[in-house]
């Protein structure tokens, strides 16, 4: 159980919230061990939130691993005194100690999540605090995404990923410092039930403290829907307006705690009512069928990597609602809260991936997924134990964050990892497992499946409600001329998993071709537009000609940067769209597709 509240900051009559982003301290650790914790010295500045690689011409500054130091000055303000008072960090990327006025005060591993560091009783009220913190980005095979650092000859330390996206760190996002009552609203559960023009509201508040709880819903309009004043109970609601895809409606729930008269906390937030199931073969959104069309995505773009920049967020919305699509995997990590609060405003829908990415022991993963090669019986090493256990904290920690969104209608628990291993079992076992139990809604789960886990050696399919396939035929498995093998072998596949009869929709969560948005080629070669428009062509065909196939989300959204390498030039360029967000040709192909695809299509 989380000790600390993960309900978004905001700010009212009982609760602050300050935004600590801007020019912080800092200091890389290249001597390996040095304490900064009273204070940095020989610091530079840099900004908060982003990564801090793409800002430097120093290239022992982008490819450092190891620790680096943040320091900022907190004036934590009287009257927060008699609150309780946390710094929030939205995320650390991947692993913090965190110190306030020279002492420690929290230690935090997961670099994706946010975590709260209680400073009620050591701020000093009415006072400028020292904050300093030390984030340390080494990767492991005991935390999520899993990797390994090893030493060069000169001292220098590296990471060497098992995943195929660069390995941005530091504060990637906002801090804040926030004050709530003592007697708090600690959580909010919330689940429907969709009839013909009717909805339940399924509601259960977690407070700490002694006192009464009073909702309120408010509709669109600001009038009152409905009141209620129990801690858990069932609004019915007639004639519910319903968030739904392309159609965002949204209420206001408010939730008062109070000691009769007086008001000991108060929380709103923006919710949606609408209900996802899976039936047989198809996705449900309030009870109709739905298509996914999308992208599997990532939070990077140029100067500030993976950190989070508001700008390319709301472009990036603005480009998936001009090319049709209504979906997007988080791929390979939950991403800033902003994105998911903009995508209940936009009415596009969200599979939100933990960052369970590199659980197949390889460094080019996207190669020796597809052969075999490499798979390592992953889990059955010495360190699983500990990695699940840190797996199952950012799956706590993501469903706590992220179950009140609306646009989440399902969680993926695992990218590409070695489900051939027969110890793959009782681990995802655990992960299924958890993730019903800590969502309200009861989402659908998932894990995204790389070419390995073919039908016939997946030993852990049957845990997914809906069946993720990562898949590049025409690229990796026969790319170029070759391409009508790769076709008829597709096929071949897919009519395997057609014999196992699985009654599960499947969701294509990955395929496409690395393409130069400069390269045109006639006729084509692998990397030019005219390619990768000829592997869109062709997977779209097989895709069309199954109808257990609900959904679509291609790689990648955007070309994005990766570990340098033989196989990357300046970074994976599946893009659809460039990293500077522009079109490449094959985004008008899909838009002419996605437009034309009806919502329920295959039903
Ligand atoms: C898959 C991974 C993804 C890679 C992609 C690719 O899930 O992270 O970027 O392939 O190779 O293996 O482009």
């Amino acid at each position: 159980m989380l000790n600390y509240s993960l309900l978004y900051p905001i700010n009212n009559e009982k609760r602050n919230s300050i935004r600590l982003d801007g020019m912080w301290r800092f200091k890389i650790d290249f001597e390996d061990g040095s304490d900064y914790s009273k204070g940095l010295c020989d610091y530079d500045y840099i900004p908060v939130p982003a990564s801090f690689q793409d800002f430097y011409t120093d290239k022992r500054i982008r490819e450092f691993a190891g620790n680096v130091w943040y320091e900022n000055m907190v004036f934590v303000p009287s009257y927060m005194k008699g609150d309780k008072v946390y710094i929030r960090f939205s995320a650390a990327t991947h692993r913090a100690k965190v110190y306030l006025n020279g002492e420690e005060v929290f230690e935090n591993e997961g670099g994706f999540l946010p975590f709260l560091v209680d400073i009620t009783d050591k701020a000093r009220y009415g006072e400028e605090n020292q904050l300093v913190v030390m984030v340390n980005n080494e990767l492991t095979e005991t935390n999520i995404p899993c990797g390994r650092t090893i030493t060069l000859k000169n001292g220098a330390k590296m990471n060497k990923p098992y995943f195929d996206f660069y390995n941005y760190s530091g504060l990637q996002r906002s801090v804040y410092l926030i004050s709530v009552p003592k007697s708090e609203i600690f959580d909010i559960n919330l689940s429907y039930k969709v009839f013909d023009k009717k909805a339940e509201i399924t509601y259960s508040i977690i407070t700490k403290g002694i006192g009464e709880i009073n909702l309120t819903l408010l509709d669109g309009d600001g009038n009152i829907a409905s009141k209620a004043d129990c801690c858990e109970g069932v609004i019915n609601l007639d004639n519910p307006h319903l968030w739904d895809v392309g159609s965002p409606y949204l209420y206001k729930l408010i939730v008062e705690f109070k000691d009769g008269e007086a008001l000991l906390d108060k929380y709103s937030l923006d919710i949606g009512i609408r209900e996802v199931k899976i039936k047989g073969e198809s996705i449900l959104l309030n009870n109709r069928p739905v298509y996914l069309k999308g992208f599997g995505k990532h939070e990077d773009s140029d100067i500030v990597g993976r950190g989070f920049n508001i700008g390319v967020m709301k472009r990036d919305f603005e480009l998936m609602k001009w090319i049709g699509a209504n979906s997007f995997r988080t791929s390979h990590y939950p991403y800033d809260e902003e994105i998911y609060r903009m995508a209940d405003r936009e009415g596009i829908l969200i599979i939100d991936e933990v960052p369970a990415v590199g659980l197949f022991e390889s460094l080019v993963n996207f190669l020796d997924a597809g052969t075999g090669k490499g798979a390592k019986s992953f889990f059955s090493k010495p360190t699983t134990p500990m990695l699940l256990k840190a797996h199952l904290k950012a799956v706590e920690e993501m469903i706590a964050r992220d179950k009140n969104h609306p646009s989440v209608i399902a969680w993926s628990l695992l990218n590409e990892p070695e489900s051939t291993d027969p110890n793959s079992v009782p681990y995802f076992e655990k992960l299924f497992e958890r993730s019903h139990e800590l969502d309200p809604q009861k989402r659908p789960r998932t894990f995204a499946m790389e070419s390995n886990s073919s039908p016939s050696r997946c030993l852990c399919h049957h845990l997914s409600d809906f069946i993720s396939l990562n898949r590049y035929y025409g690229w990796y498995i026969m790319g170029g001329y070759e391409i009508s093998d790769a076709k008829e072998k597709f096929i071949k596949e897919m009519d395997e998993w057609k014999s196992l009869d699985l009654n599960k929709p499947f969701v294509f969560t990955e395929y496409g071709a690395d393409t130069l948005s400069s390269l045109n080629k006639l006729p084509s070669v692998m990397w030019s537009n005219e390619y990768q428009r000829e592997v869109l062509e062709m997977l779209h065909s097989v895709f069309d000609s199954y109808s257990f196939v609900k959904g679509e989300q291609i790689w990648n959204f955007a070309d994005f940067q990766t570990t340098e390498g033989l196989m990357r030039v300046d970074g994976n360029k599946k893009g659809v769209f460039t990293r500077q967000r522009q079109p490449k040709e094959v985004a008008y192909l899909l838009k002419e597709r996605w437009e034309n695809l009806p919502r329920d299509y295959k039903g």
